[in-house]
C-alpha cells in the first residue's frame, strides 16, 4: 500500500510519536519551552520525516485527527512533567492550514486544555505566514477568538516571503520565529546578518518575542545575542528527542 493509505493506520498502530525540542533564552540559556514535533516510525521504511508525511496528511485530511492527537498528547505530556515537579515550560504545537481551517479546531483546543488541566497561556500554536495570507481576514478573526481563550500564537518560518512587514502588525501573534534559512549562513553572510537584525528589531518594536530557529553553532548564537534576539532553538543547544530523553536533559539544565 502507498504511504497515504498507511498513514491512515499509523496512529492506531502506534507508529506515531512526538519528539520535543527545547527553546532557550538567549541571554541566560534557561529552558523556556519546548516544541512538539511529530515522528513516524514506519515498520519497514524506518523513520519517515514529517517534511514528507505532513504534506500527505494535509492532502488526505489525516492531518486533522493526527493534529488532534498531537495537541492532546503534548499537553498530557506537559502535565506529567508538571507532576514530576519540573519547572513549568511552555508547549508549542504546529498547526497546518487544513487543521486551522477545520471547524473542530476550537473544540479540539478546549478539550486538550481541559483534559490536561494545562493553563491556556502555556500553549503556543505555531502557524506559518502562508497560512495567514491565504485568507487574512478570516484567519485573523479566528486567531483572535483562540487568543481570547488565552492561547498564544507564533508565526513560524518567518521571512520566507509571504507577508509584507506592514501586514505583520495586524496579526494577533505573540512570537516571531526567524526562518532557519536566515540563520544558516549568519556567520558569513552580511545580507543574512542585516535581515536577521531587521526582523529582530521589528519584532521587538511590535512587542513580540523573537525566536531564531535552526541555530547550529556558537557563532550564530553570538550574532543573535548581539542583536538581542530573545530565544534560540536548534541543534546547537538541543536536538528534538523523545520525552524521556528530553526530561533527563532538562533536569541537567535547571
Ligand atoms: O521535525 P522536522 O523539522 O522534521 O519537521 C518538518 C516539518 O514538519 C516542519 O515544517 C514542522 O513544522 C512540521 N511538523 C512537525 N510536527 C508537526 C505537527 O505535529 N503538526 C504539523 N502540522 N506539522 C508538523
Ligand atoms: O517548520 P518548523 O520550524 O516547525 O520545523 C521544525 C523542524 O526543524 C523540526 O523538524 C526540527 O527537526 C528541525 N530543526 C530543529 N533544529 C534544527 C537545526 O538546528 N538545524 C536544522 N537543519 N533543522 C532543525
Ligand atoms: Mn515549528
Ligand atoms: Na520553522
Amino acid at each position: 500500500a502507498n504511504l497515504a493509505v498507511q498513514l491512515r493506520h499509523a496512529l492506531a498502530n502506534g507508529q506515531l510519536s512526538l519528539y520535543y525540542q527545547a527553546k532557550l533564552s538567549i541571554d541566560e540559556g534557561r529552558v523556556v519551552g519546548v516544541e512538539a514535533l511529530m515522528r513516524w516510525h514506519h515498520p519497514e521504511l524506518g523513520e519517515i520525516s514529517p517534511a514528507q508525511f505532513i504534506p500527505i496528511a494535509e492532502d488526505n485530511g489525516m492531518i486533522v485527527p493526527l493534529g488532534e492527537w498531537a495537541l492532546e498528547t503534548a499537553l498530557q505530556q506537559l502535565s506529567e512533567w508538571d507532576a514530576l515537579g519540573l519547572p513549568p515550560l511552555h508547549m508549542a504545537v504546529n498547526l497546518s492550514a487544513r487543521q486551522f481551517n477545520s471547524p473542530d479546531l476550537r473544540k479540539q483546543i478546549k478539550s486538550a486544555l481541559t483534559n490536561s488541566g494545562i493553563a491556556a497561556h502555556r500553549l503556543e500554536l505555531e502557524i506559518t505566514e502562508s497560512l495567514v495570507v491565504q485568507n487574512p481576514d478570516t484567519s485573523i478573526a479566528l486567531m483572535k477568538k483562540i487568543q481570547g481563550m488565552g492561547v498564544r500564537f507564533a508565526l513560524d518560518d518567518f521571512g520566507t516571503g509571504y507577508s509584507s512587514l506592514g501586514q505583520l502588525r495586524h496579526y494577533p501573534i505573540d512570537t516571531l520565529k526567524i526562518d532557519r534559512a536566515f540563520v544558516r549562513d549568519l556567520a558569513i553572510s552580511r545580507e543574512d546578518q542585516a535581515i536577521s537584525k531587521a526582523i529582530i528589531s521589528m519584532g521587538k518594536t511590535l512587542g513580540l518575542t523573537v525566536v531564531a530557529e535552526g541555530v547550529e553553532n556558537v557563532d550564530q548564537l553570538n550574532f543573535l545575542r548581539s542583536y538581542q534576539c530573545d530565544h534560540t532553538q536548534g541543534f546547537y543547544c538541543h536536538r528534538p528527542a523523545p520525552a524521556g530523553q528530553f526530561v533527563s536533559w532538562y533536569r541537567q539544565h535547571l
